[in-house]
Order: structure tokens, then C-alpha cells, then sequence
């Protein structure tokens, strides 16, 4: 017996797991073993394995409420968790429970397991990195809380028709999704639009806010926090009885339906504008739910409000949900009666903001007007504090108007827009970018001003990645060679112990092992030639990332390869995953572009067992988990200066696939740790792109004097690949916004350099280890460790 929550502990007992499961599957699901189809079955399986995290939530939560901690609250628009079964099954103790207790039941375990579907509630590497900080948060015993959207449909679902993208939607939780706990009764209301008056802001539209939340367990230890995502429900008044019954049917239900549209969809953007008063609409939501809940949360044990900042800190994912400043402005000082000063001290110790990104595009901003209209009396604060913002640019720098003009929350030209990077640096104590380069470049370049008003608010944290999800879930045979090579599992919790593989590189028994398991991982793939290089290119597709660049090093092997198919000597095969916003006209093009190369390589014999293009679709975790083993060589060829950080390169690194890189993001951390001499290096650096882009940069100069690129161009020119890509290959000639025509001989030539040292099998594996070894720094739990020693400052509460 569990004095302390009075609950029956569950089984960890074979017979028992069989009884729980039995018993779930009749009582909560509702039927029997003869008439239970495999989703109920799988639901079931769900439930019992989610009943075990459940206790040890009931534990976390009863020593967080006597502890009356520090919180950390992570606002993120974007969450994208990955498949829930394999990891609950892992961190619940259930591996080998469940699928014994399944074919005890009749079932098939395989089938059961493949009814698990990931919540798409994310877009890319934001919404991951967010996924794998909780992970560690929990993996740390640190009280937190993530907070979101619980959108009906994720990411949109990525197919070919005759090799272009199209988007289907993706209902996720079509079925339910038996991990969740809904919690209608939970409702919070949030006002939009209407008007500010005598008696503060009355809002013209209200709608509800319904909370569920997933259990998010920490691995090794009891601790199971939680995320609570809010999903927008139209307020009992909306629906409108008397239309309803006069046969406007539509009419009558047409404002629940718009208040729900707010959860819909997740915005199919990556960096790239979208400007839609819905998605403001979605910002907005996801603060006025998350702050209430959080002051809710704060009441439970404190009163005073010049406690708040020790009680919680409140980190912003990006610029998405920046209104929690405003908002908690209001809260404050409309609602709470603090005076102005105050709250404003409250505000900037609480919050902390994150930038992920260095594309000027990417930094939001919202028309006044629109803001206005939809936020009227957030308009208002945002203002004030702008003005106390400018009066200590003036005091500071007195004369400068241009500074002035530079800092201000609000930019004049072309149209009045709110600044919301700006605002988010204004209202934080703390603003970090995501890689040493990052935050070097944020302070030199897209802060610059504020830095030098501000330098203590600046800092860098680096990535990191979930090992248990990455390298334990993702690659199993390898996590079992680790731990036999380490002779303990403990580098699960603690990856820096994973230098101790160094030595194991200079085995040549080990490094057949370490061998034997890539072949094993691309075996799993169906990649037919498990001899062959396996490079891999996962990432979104941005002009910024180049996977332009690695198509036109595709087009030249093609072509030296028809020229002299003797001399060719290492097959290879390249592979392509990820998605595109369905609005980039330019990153479709490449995709459909990659795909013509593709067939029309597939389709000479001239490359048979030589080369091969494949770009299996709709790129998500799921599918993530199984390329990232099976990779040799990891592209992550960025204009330098342009990739915030990068996570896939971390991930593709420990489970010891190469490097082939420039030095953009962490590829400059990564290379430092596992050495130049296990790492192929191409390009032009941040400052050298920067130069060249700063002066007339010439592409054409590079394809007048390149002949094998220019060859590869005038062949997509020409049409012969399907008559597919002009649009690309002149835009390559006439622009070339990301230096790709610049790169491309030092990447050709590092190329080489991969074909040459992949002909040296032993020296490849010794270099595959070293990568995995000297990796142990981009674990996620060192991210949140320096997450916690830099700005949250909280500390664990073990249940
Ligand atoms: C990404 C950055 O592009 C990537 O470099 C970084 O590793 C990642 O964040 C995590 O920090 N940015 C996004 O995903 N941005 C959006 C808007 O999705």
C-alpha cells in the first residue's frame, strides 16, 4: 500500500500486468477478449500502461505540493512528442510486460504496437527541442509544467503525386487519443476583441479554453511531470437556439464553429511569414489559458504577489507566446490591482525568452491595427512599456533617434507593426540563443542594440537531445552495444559517460559490432544494399538549409558516373526526408525537383548498385527513429550564419553517423568535440558569407569557370530530369540567396574526401565510434542542466 496518495500499487508481475490489462479492457474499454478488434486492444494496452505513469504522477505531484518549489513553465505554440507507446512502454518498466500479456490475450503485439500515432503537434526542431527538454525535466526530477495547443490537426500529412508535395490533413487524434486526460470541468474563458472603457477591457467575443494533459515521465526515476495543452471550445451561448430551430442550420452554430477554429489547425510554418489573424488569435489562447493556469497553481500554497518570480519562471519557445507579458501586465495591474512599477518588476523577473532563429523574415511581427482590433487593451500596455523602453534608450544614448527608431516595439515602415522579438527581449530577464555561434550572432547582429544596453540578459544555451528517445528508443542494438562496451547502462542518465567508448575504437572486435549494427539498422530500413554509404539529409526544407546544394553533388555523381562507370567506386545511397510549408513556392520546387533526379537515375542502369535517390514521404519522429541509426554520413550544409543551432545534426552524431558540414549552428561544437580529423568541414564560414553576400556576390562566375557544375545545372536547364526544375536552376543563376554556387566545389571536393575515407572501412567505424563518443555533451539533460545553473534556477523535488 502507497500511504502517502492511499492507492493500490500496480503489479509488476507478468500475471498481474495480464490482470490490468484484462481488466481495462473490460471495464474502461467497455468489451471482451473474443469481440476486442486490435485498436481496442491497443487502447487498452494504452490505459495500463498510462495507469502506471498515473501513480507515479500522483507521487511527483503530492512531493511538489509539500515542497512548494520553484516551477518551471515552458510556453511552446509547437510540441512534437514522437510516438508515445515505445517510450511509455521504456520509461514504465513495461517493455517486455506488455507484449507477453498481449499474446497471452490473443493479440499480435506488432500490429497492436503499429495503431500508435504520433501527435504531429509541431512543426521541426522547435517543437522537438521543446519535446526533449521536458523529457530531461522530468528525467532531472525538476518540477515543470509545458504548455501548449492541443490542435485537431498536426503537421499536415506530406505525399508524392508525380513528385511534388501535397498536404493532406492530419487528424491524429481521429480515433482519441488514450494517453490524454481531458478535463472539461478545467475551463478557462479568454476574451477577444471589444473595447477598453471606464472599467478596463470588455471583451466582444469570449471563448473557452479545455485542458487535457500527457503524462511526461522521467527516465530512472519516479518523477512524472506533465504537459497541459488547451483546446479552444465555444462558450454554451454560442450556439444559437432560435436560428437553429428556424432551419439555419448553419448560421446557428457559425460562432461555436469559429471559436473552435482557434485549435484547429497547427500553422504549417516554419520561419516562413504566415500573418493570419488566427494564428494571433492561437497566441493569445495558449497565454490567456497558461498564465491563468499558472496563477491558479501559484495560489495553491502563496498569497503574496513579490513571491511570484520565486515560485515560477516562465520560459518563452520563441516569439509565439511573447503576449504572456502584456497578459500578465493585465492580470496584474487590471485585475490584481498592483501598481503599474510593480507588476512590471514581477514581469521581467519571471519570464525568459529563447531565439531560435537568425532569419530577419522569421522574427514576428503583428500589424497595430490588427492587434488593436482583436487585443485592444494589450495594445495599450504594449505601448507603455514602449515608452519606458524608449525613455531609457534616450536617457542611455541621448541624440540617437536612429537607435530610438531601431529598438522601438513599434516599426513605422512600411505599415505599424508590434515587434514581438523586441518585446520578448523588453519584458525577460533572460534571452538565449540556442548554439555558441547563435547567441555570438545574436548579440552581434539581430539584438545588437539591446545587447549593448543590456548585456546581462544575454546567453547562450546549447541543444541537446533526448538520449533515451534518440539513441535507446531509436537504436536499440546499438544502446546494447554501448552498454556492454561501457559495462553499465548508466549513460542514459548521464551521456557524457559515453567518452568511455573512445578507447573500444582502437578494437577491431568492437568496431565489427558497432559495424554489424549500422548494417543491421539499414537492413530494418529495406535499403537493399546494406554495403552502401547511407547519406542521409532529414531536415525541413529551406532555401537556407541547401538541400538544393546536395542535389546538384547528386547530379554530378550521376554524371561522372555515365561518363566512366568503372572509376566510380563507392555506391551510395542518398536519402531525403522532411517537409516543406505548403505556401514555399521555392522549397517545393526542390522537393519535386529531388524527386524527378530520382527517377530518372532509378530508371538509367547505369546506376545500378552504384546510386540511388530516395525520399520516402511525410518525414515526421516515427520515421526519424528509424533513419537516424541506419545513417553513415549526416548532411548539414547550411550557409553559415543562417542555422540557428540544428538538433538532427546531434542525433545523426551520436548514433555515429559522419559529419559532412559547415560551420553553422553546432556543427562548430560538434566538430570541436569530436575532433576535425572525424569530420569532413566544407564552406565559407559565418563571416566569409556574410562578406560575400554583403558585396555583388556573382553566381554566375562560379558556373562560367566550374565545368562539372555547370554541367549539373544546364542538364536541370535542359530538362533532363523530366523537364523538372528550371525554376530552381535559374533562380541558382540569377540569385543564389543561400551561396549555394559558391559552396559547391569545396562541398564536391569534402565529398570526395567521404568516398575516399569510406573506402578505408576500419578507419569509417573508428571514426563512427568517435563521433558517438565524444558526443555525450548534446544530451539533452546537459541543456537543461545549463538551462538551470544560467536562468530558471529551480531545483529537483525527487517524489
Ligand atoms: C529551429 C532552428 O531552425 C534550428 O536551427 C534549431 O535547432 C531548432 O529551432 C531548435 O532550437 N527553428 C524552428 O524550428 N523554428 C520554427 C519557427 O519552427
Amino acid at each position: 500500500m502507497d500511504l502517502r496518495n492511499g492507492l493500490r500499487p500496480l503489479g509488476s508481475t507478468p500475471a498481474e500486468f495480464e490482470q490490468d490489462l484484462l481488466s481495462n479492457l473490460y471495464y474502461r474499454r467497455g468489451t471482451t477478449v473474443e469481440s476486442a478488434s486490435a485498436q481496442d486492444a491497443y487502447e487498452t494496452l494504452a490505459l495500463t500502461v498510462r495507469d502506471r505513469l498515473a501513480a507515479r504522477r500522483a507521487r511527483t505531484a503530492a512531493a511538489q505540493y509539500d515542497s512548494n518549489p520553484r516551477w518551471v513553465y515552458y510556453l511552446s505554440a509547437e510540441y512534437l512528442l514522437g510516438p508515445q507507446l515505445d517510450q511509455n512502454l521504456l520509461y514504465s518498466g513495461t517493455t517486455d510486460l506488455a507484449p507477453a500479456a498481449l499474446k497471452a490475450l490473443g493479440f499480435d503485439p506488432a500490429e497492436v504496437a503499429a495503431l500508435d500515432v504520433e501527435p504531429g503537434l509541431g512543426n521541426g526542431g522547435l517543437g522537438r527541442l521543446a519535446a526533449c527538454l521536458l523529457d530531461s525535466l522530468a528525467t532531472m526530477d525538476i518540477p515543470a509544467v509545458g504548455y501548449g495547443i492541443r490542435y485537431d490537426l498536426g503537421i499536415f500529412k506530406q505525399s508524392f503525386e508525380n513528385g511534388e508535395q501535397v498536404e493532406k490533413p492530419d487528424d491524429w487524434a481521429f480515433q482519441g487519443d488514450p494517453w490524454e486526460f481531458p478535463a472539461p470541468d478545467d475551463r478557462n474563458r479568454v476574451g477577444f476583441y471589444g473595447h477598453v472603457g471606464p472599467e478596463g477591457w470588455v471583451p466582444g467575443e469570449v471563448i473557452d479554453g479545455e485542458p487535457s494533459h500527457l503524462l511526461v515521465p522521467g527516465y530512472g526515476t519516479e518523477t512524472v511531470n506533465f504537459i497541459r495543452l488547451w483546446r479552444a471550445r465555444a462558450t454554451e451561448a454560442s450556439f444559437d437556439l432560435s436560428r437553429f430551430s428556424a432551419g439555419q442550420y448553419a448560421e446557428a452554430v457559425d460562432q461555436a464553429v469559429r471559436a473552435e477554429n482557434i485549435s484547429k489547425v497547427l500553422y504549417p510554418d516554419d520561419s516562413t511569414e504566415s500573418g493570419r489573424e488566427l494564428r494571433l488569435k492561437q497566441q493569445y489562447f495558449l497565454v490567456s489559458c497558461s498564465l491563468r493556469d499558472i496563477i491558479r497553481r501559484f495560489r495553491f500554497r502563496n498569497h503574496d504577489w513579490a513571491e511570484f518570480p520565486a515560485k515560477a519562471v516562465i520560459q518563452l519557445n520563441d516569439t509565439h507566446p511573447t503576449l504572456a507579458i502584456p497578459e500578465l501586465m493585465r492580470l496584474l495591474v487590471d485585475e490584481e490591482g498592483l501598481d503599474w512599477d510593480q507588476a512590471w518588476s514581477i514581469v521581467r523577473q519571471t519570464f525568459a525568452y529563447t531565439c531560435h532563429t537568425l532569419l530577419p523574415e522569421a522574427l514576428e511581427t503583428w500589424p497595430v491595427a490588427m492587434l488593436g482590433r482583436l487585443l485592444p487593451r494589450h495594445l495599450e500596455i504594449i505601448y507603455r512599456i514602449n515608452d519606458g523602453l524608449l525613455g531609457e534608450v534616450r536617457s542611455r544614448f541621448p541624440g540617437d533617434l536612429d537607435r530610438v527608431r531601431r529598438m522601438s516595439l513599434i516599426q513605422e515602415e512600411p505599415e505599424r507593426r508590434v515587434r514581438m522579438a523586441n518585446l520578448a527581449v523588453t519584458g525577460t530577464f533572460a534571452v538565449n540563443g540556442v548554439a555558441e555561434l547563435h547567441s555570438q550572432l545574436l548579440t552581434a547582429t539581430t539584438f545588437h542594440d539591446f545587447a549593448t544596453m543590456w548585456p546581462d540578459r544575454f546567453r547562450n544555451v546549447t541543444n541537446g537531445v533526448s538520449p533515451r528517445r534518440f539513441v535507446r528508443l531509436a537504436n536499440p542494438g546499438l544502446s546494447s552495444l554501448i552498454t556492454s562496451g561501457l559495462g553499465t547502462d548508466a549513460w542514459l542518465r548521464d551521456l557524457s559517460l559515453l567518452a568511455g567508448l573512445a578507447p573500444l575504437a582502437g578494437d577491431s572486435a568492437f568496431r565489427a559490432q558497432w559495424r554489424t549494427e549500422k548494417r543491421r539498422a539499414k537492413a530494418a530500413l529495406g535499403l537493399g544494399d546494406p554495403g552502401a554509404l547511407l547519406d542521409v539529409m532529414i531536415k525541413r526544407f529551406h532555401e537556407y538549409k541547401r538541400q538544393q546544394l546536395k542535389l546538384l553533388h547528386i547530379i554530378t555523381l550521376y554524371h561522372r558516373l555515365k561518363s566512366d562507370p568503372g572509376r566510380f567506386g563507392v555506391p551510395r545511397t542518398v536519402l531525403f526526408g522532411g517537409k516543406a510549408a505548403p505556401a514555399y513556392t521555392a522549397a517545393k520546387s526542390i522537393i519535386h525537383l529531388i524527386n524527378a533526379v530520382a527517377a530518372t537515375i532509378a530508371a538509367d542502369p547505369v546506376t545500378s548498385g552504384q546510386l540511388r535517390v530516395v525520399f520516402p514521404p511525410n518525414y515526421n519522429v516515427t520515421l526519424a527513429e528509424k533513419i537516424i541509426p541506419a545513417a553513415d554520413l549526416s548532411e548539414q550544409i547550411s550557409m553559415a550564419g543562417k542555422e540557428a543551432s540544428g538538433t538532427g545534426n546531434m542525433k545523426l552524431a551520436l548514433n555515429g553517423a559522419i559529419t559532412i558540414g559547415t560551420l553553422d549552428g553546432a556543427n562548430v561544437e560538434i566538430r570541436d568535440r569530436v575532433g576535425g580529423e572525424n569530420f569532413f568541414l566544407f564552406g565559407l564560414d559565418a563571416t566569409g558569407a556574410a562578406a560575400l553576400r554583403g558585396s555583388s556576390y556573382q553566381p554566375r562566375s562560379y558556373y562560367d569557370s566550374d565545368p562539372e557544375l555547370k554541367a549539373a545545372l544546364d542538364a536541370v536547364l535542359a530538362g533532363a530530369f523530366g523537364g523538372v526544375g528550371h525554376d530552381v536552376a535559374q533562380s541558382l543563376l540569377d540569385r543564389d540567396e543561400y551561396l549555394t554556387l559558391a559552396d559547391y566545389r569545396s562541398y564536391v571536393d569534402a565529398q570526395d574526401e567521404v568516398s575516399a575515407a569510406w573506402q578505408d572501412q576500419e578507419r569509417w567505424t573508428r571514426m563512427s565510434i568517435l563521433n558517438a563518443a565524444n558526443s555525450g555533451f548534446f544530451s539533452s539533460d546537459r541543456t537543461v542542466a545549463d538551462y538551470l545553473d544560467r536562468i530558471w534556477r529551480a531545483t529537483p523535488v525527487r517524489p
